[in-house]
């Protein structure tokens, strides 16, 4: 870095500095010049896919992979709405992203006239961006452009959440002051400070009620996942010796294999012995779990509070009382130093799955399906499961992944069409082989980004549950024909595409086709034929909590 530099420049630079390594967008004259210096040699590995939603799961799914801030860069109007959906997705489940969007320069700007791409203000896509992100800014004063870069970036770092700069065409190549502060910076990016004194409080109050407790019970969330707590976490767990579940959104924050792990929480249709044994603690300390109707499903924290302990948002709630300027961080370590007493529960595992039945050879069942899958990686552990909105979501659930592997799903927001794309962003990332899970909904949202693969030289496996439709409503809905999809020949798209694409429909199939799957070097696309009427043992809970929940609200 230089002490002047030209915007466009010290963008990739800035960028650099704090180990960004790929840029995800789709250019557009508006924001052309920036896009080309971004993908100028030496700057950083442009990935485009063919629609923005894509890049802007894909940036997602980097972002959550790495640990690092996924950029994006679009045009301004068609492709920054374009991108409003998944940086929604981000926001709520705290994914650290910065949006960059061209726009028309200043004579433009003058000239009185609508300008192409316009909706209804010139700064409506800013205001847009307002609501959607913890900073969203407009960078036309050379004199501050730097620091209002460094300011964004900070803030994104500290909140976990999306940040928004817009860049006028013609300010790209101008040239800007940059401060020496930022020169001489490390590049090393903060988190959210806390008061000392609240955390030791925190921590002792923590740890007097634990060590009184007989049977307490972790639940550790998403925020201990953003917060890169995992290895602290798995050794407070250690200390403490009490059983450990995740939640629907922080699924594979803390290892399934680990002896200590009992399973996933979605409120009260989780497994009944995991239920049960919320039931019988006598303290529930909630690590990071975000308070959402889809993590705690129909028990609401009130119903424990006077039994819990939850640190969420830089708070700690300790029964009916808070301490504020407590972050997550700062809390687990605080309580990894202290005096605590060690259980020695023997926990074991829970899930939803009943025994596999019926012949391997008989169609093929979503239970049947999700056991293949575990079978897979039991014996390939290094694969990054994905879960698709629909079905796949709640049956995800039933997927045990190892310390080696991991897990991604858009648990909270739940949009459709995160998959593929969040995969292959993902792999770009980290390397790690994803194995997707998709329905053929979602699938036909964002599947065919799957096409870009072999551009990237990247190989996810992908499996398409193939029921014919949007089938997760079909049980409570009065016209299922409503609910269709045409039939899309996956497999034999997957194949023109440059790919393996294989269609089963028994369960002896698919695990041939999954082994196969393991030894090929493109990437693999499996269409697995289920029954539409049939769902996984998580969506048949839910459905059936749901229509008590209608006959009550009828009543
Ligand atoms: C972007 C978006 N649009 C709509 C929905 C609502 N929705 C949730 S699940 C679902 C159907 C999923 O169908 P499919 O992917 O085929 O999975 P299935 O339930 O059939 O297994 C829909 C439309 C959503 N979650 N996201
Ligand atoms: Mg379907």
């Amino acid at each position: 870095m230089k002490s002047t530099m030209v915007l466009g420049d010290f963008l990739v630079a800035y960028l650099q500095k704090i180990g960004v390594t790929h840029l995800f967008g789709i250019p557009g004259d508006l924001v052309l010049r920036l896009f080309m210096r971004f993908g100028a040699r030496r700057g950083l590995r442009v990935v485009t896919l063919s629609h923005e939603p894509g890049v802007g799961f894909a940036a997602d799914g980097y972002a959550r992979a790495t640990g690092r801030i996924g950029v994006v860069c679009v045009t301004y109007g068609a492709g920054g709405h374009n991108m409003v959906n998944p940086v929604a997705g981000s926001f709520s489940e705290r994914v650290p992203l910065l949006v960059l969007s061209g726009g028309p320069g200043d004579e433009e700007r003058k000239l009185g006239t609508l300008i192409h791409h316009q909706a209804k203000e010139i700064e409506s896509q800013l205001r847009i961006y307002r609501e959607l992100t913890c900073s969203a800014r407009l960078l036309d004063d050379t004199r501050t452009a730097a620091e209002t870069v460094h300011d964004v970036v900070q803030t994104i770092w500290r909140e976990q959440r999306p940040g928004y700069l817009e860049v006028h065409r013609d300010m790209v190549e101008r040239r800007i002051p940059v401060p020496r502060e930022i020169i001489e910076w490390d590049g090393a990016l903060h988190f959210a400070r806390s008061d000392e004194s609240n955390v030791a409080e925190a921590v002792r109050e923590t740890a007097a009620r634990w060590n009184a407790a007989r049977r307490p019970l972790v639940t550790v969330g998403i925020e201990t996942y953003r917060y890169r707590l995992r290895r602290d976490l798995q050794a407070l767990a250690e200390k403490m010796g009490a059983p450990v579940a995740t939640t629907v959104l922080s699924k594979g924050a803390f290892p399934e294999d680990h002896p200590l792990f009992t399973g996933v929480l979605i409120g009260g249709i989780s497994p009944p012995e995991i239920l049960r044994r919320v039931d019988r603690a006598d303290l529930v300390l909630n690590l990071g779990a975000m308070r959402t109707d889809m993590e705690l499903g129909s028990r609401p924290p009130r119903d424990v509070r006077d039994r819990s302990i939850w640190a969420v948002d830089g708070r700690v709630h300790v029964s009916f009382h808070t301490y504020n300027d407590v972050q997550i961080r700062h809390f687990v370590r605080g309580l990894l130093h202290a005096r605590l007493r060690r259980h020695r529960e023997r926990v074991r595992y829970h899930d939803n799955l009943p025994r596999a039945t019926g012949s391997v050879d008989g169609p093929l069942t979503v239970t049947a399906l999700l056991h293949e899958v575990n079978s897979f990686l039991a014996d390939h552990p290094r694969h990054l499961v994905v879960t698709e909105s629909g079905d796949m979501l709640f049956a995800g659930l039933d997927v045990r992944v190892g310390r080696t592997g991991g897990y991604l799903a858009q648990g909270f927001y739940a949009s459709m069409g995160f998959g593929v794309p969040g995969a292959l962003g993902a792999q770009l990332g980290s390397g790690v082989r994803p194995l997707v899970l998709a329905g053929d909904g979602a699938f036909q949202m964002t599947g065919p980004e799957i096409s870009h693969a072999p551009r990237y030289g990247i190989d996810p496996i992908v499996v398409v549950v193939n029921n014919g439709g949007w089938q997760i409503f079909r049980p409570v809905v009065s016209r299922p024909a409503l609910l269709d999809l045409p039939a899309w020949p996956y497999a034999e798209l997957a194949r023109a595409w440059g790919g393996m694409g294989v269609r089963v429909e028994t369960a002896a199939a698919l695990r041939r086709a999954l082994a196969d799957a393991a030894r090929c070097k493109t990437f693999v696309l499996i269409e697995a034929c289920v029954d539409p009427d049939d769902h996984s043992p998580v969506t048949r809970k839910y459905i059936e909590a749901s229509s008590r929940h209608g006959q009550r609200g009828r009543r």
